[in-house]
C-alpha cells in the first residue's frame, strides 16, 4: 500500500473513532437523544383550528366546573332491631284470665249505717236507764227521747209503762228496753210477697221524693243477681225525667223498662208493663208510680186505679211497697194510713234510715198499724237495701 493510501486509511479510523468517543461522551451527560416517550394520547382539541395545538399535559388538569357538593343522605336508620326471638323455647301459652265474678259490694253493715239513730235516739235512752232510780223528770226524758225518734204516742206510752214497772222489780232497765222494741216489732212476715210461678207484680208508692225509684232500682239489682228477669213500668209520667231515672237504674241491674210519652195515664203504663213482663216471661214486674201527697184525692185516687188495673190484669199484687223517708218523722204514719186505704200497702220500705238521728218509725209503724217494715234503705247505692230484721236492728239502735 502506498504511503498515502495508508495516510488516508488512518485518517478515517480515527474520524470514525472520534466520533464514537464523542456520542459516547454526549450519552452519559444526559443529554443525547433518548427516543421520546410516548405522549399520552391527546383529547380532541376543542379551541379554534388556527390555536397551536397545546403540547399533550403531562397531568390531566382537574375539571374547571366545581362538582356540586355532594349532600350527603340523611342517615338511614337502621331497621328496626326485632328482639330476640328465644327461638327454640315457646313461652309459656298464659291460660286465659277466668273471667271476673260481678263485683257484688258487700252488704253495709247496719250496724255502722244506724250510728246516727244509736247515737240520738238508742244511747240517749241507754245513758238514761244506766243511771239508775229514775225520777219523774227522767221518765219525761225518756218520754220525750222516744216522741222525738218518731216511735209515735201509743208506743211511747206502751215502752214507758211497761219500763216503770220493771224499774219497780229493779230489773236491768237497757234489757227491758230491748225486749219491749222487740215485741212490738213482733214476728211478722218480712220477706217479700212472691208467686211460686209467674209473673210476681209489686207496686210502689210514696209522696214525693222518699227514694220509691231509688228503691226500685236497688231491688231490682238484688232480684237480676237472683237470677230473675226483670221488667220496670215506669208509671210515674208526671216528673220531667222520672223515666229516665228508672232507666238508669235498669241499665245498672239488666232490667227492661216500660214507658209511655210524659203525661200519659199510669195506668195505661201499668197495664202495658204486665202485658210486656208476661209475654217476656220475666219474673218480676216493679212498677214506679209518682210522688204524692197523701192528702191530695185525686191524686190518691189516681193510685187506686194503677192498682185496680194491675189487679185486673193479673190478680193482687204480691207487694204493695210504701216507702217511707225515716227523715220525715211522725208524718209518715198518716201517710201509711192514707195510702193503706187506697192502695192497700202491704209493706214498709223505711228509706234513708242511713241520714237519721231518728229511727224510731220503724217502732210507730209496726205499733199503730200493723204494717211490718219488710225493707230498710240505708244508703243511695245499688247495694244499700236491707231486709228489716228486728233484732239487727234493735242492737243496732241500742248498741
Ligand atoms: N242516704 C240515702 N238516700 C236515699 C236513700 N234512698 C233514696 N235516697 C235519695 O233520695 C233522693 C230521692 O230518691 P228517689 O228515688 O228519686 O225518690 P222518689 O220517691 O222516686 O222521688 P219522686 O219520684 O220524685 O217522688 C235521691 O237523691 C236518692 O239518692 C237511702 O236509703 N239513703
Ligand atoms: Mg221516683
Amino acid at each position: 500500500m502506498s504511503p498515502t493510501y495508508l495516510f488516508l486509511y488512518l485518517g478515517v479510523v480515527l474520524l470514525v473513532l472520534g466520533v464514537i468517543v464523542v456520542g459516547y461522551v454526549t450519552t452519559r451527560r444526559g443529554g443525547g437523544v433518548a427516543a421520546p416517550p410516548e405522549a399520552p394520547e391527546a383529547p380532541p382539541a376543542e379551541g379554534p383550528p388556527d390555536v397551536v395545538e397545546a403540547p399533550p399535559p403531562a397531568v390531566e388538569a382537574p375539571p374547571l366546573v366545581e362538582a356540586p357538593p355532594v349532600v350527603a343522605p340523611p342517615p338511614i336508620a337502621p331497621p328496626p332491631v326485632a328482639p330476640p326471638v328465644e327461638a327454640s323455647v315457646a313461652p309459656p301459652i298464659e291460660a286465659p284470665p277466668a273471667e271476673a265474678p260481678p263485683v257484688v259490694a258487700a252488704k253495709p253493715a247496719l250496724h255502722e249505717r244506724l250510728s246516727r239513730a244509736r247515737q240520738g235516739f238508742g244511747q240517749a235512752l241507754v245513758r238514761t236507764f244506766r243511771r239508775g232510780g229514775l225520777t219523774p223528770e227522767d221518765w219525761e226524758e225518756v218520754e220525750a227521747i222516744l216522741l222525738q225518734a218518731d216511735v209515735g204516742v201509743a208506743a211511747t206510752k206502751r215502752i214507758v209503762d211497761d219500763l216503770k214497772a220493771k224499774q219497780s222489780s229493779d230489773g236491768d232497765l237497757v234489757e227491758a228496753l230491748r225486749a219491749e222494741l222487740l215485741a212490738i216489732l213482733g214476728t211478722a212476715d218480712r220477706s217479700l210477697g212472691r208467686k211460686p210461678s209467674g209473673l210476681t207484680i209489686w207496686l210502689v208508692a210514696g209522696v214525693n221524693g222518699t227514694g220509691k225509684t231509688t228503691t226500685i232500682g236497688k231491688l231490682a239489682t238484688q232480684e237480676a243477681h237472683e237470677g230473675r228477669r226483670v221488667v220496670l213500668a215506669a208509671a210515674d209520667t208526671f216528673r220531667a225525667a222520672a223515666d229516665e231515672q228508672l232507666e238508669v237504674w235498669a241499665e245498672r241491674s239488666g232490667a227492661e223498662v216500660v214507658k209511655h210519652a210524659p203525661g200519659a195515664d199510669p195506668a195505661a203504663v201499668a197495664f202495658d208493663g204486665v202485658k210486656a213482663a208476661k209475654s217476656r216471661r220475666a219474673d218480676v214486674l216493679i212498677v214506679d208510680t209518682a210522688g204524692r201527697l197523701h192528702t191530695k184525692r185525686n191524686l190518691m185516687e189516681e193510685l187506686g186505679k194503677i192498682r185496680r188495673v194491675v189487679e185486673r190484669e193479673a190478680g193482687p199484687p204480691d207487694e204493695v211497697l210504701l216507702v217511707l223517708d225515716a227523715t220525715t218523722g211522725q208524718n209518715g204514719i198518716q201517710q201509711a194510713r192514707a195510702f193503706t186505704e187506697t192502695a192497700g200497702v202491704t209493706g214498709i220500705v223505711l228509706s234513708k234510715l242511713d241520714g237519721t238521728a231518728k229511727g224510731g218509725i220503724v217502732i210507730g209503724v209496726q205499733q199503730e198499724l200493723g204494717l211490718p217494715v219488710k225493707l230498710v234503705g240505708i244508703g243511695e247505692g245499688a247495694e244499700d237495701l236491707a231486709p228489716f230484721d228486728p233484732v239487727s236492728f234493735v242492737d243496732a239502735l241500742i248498741g
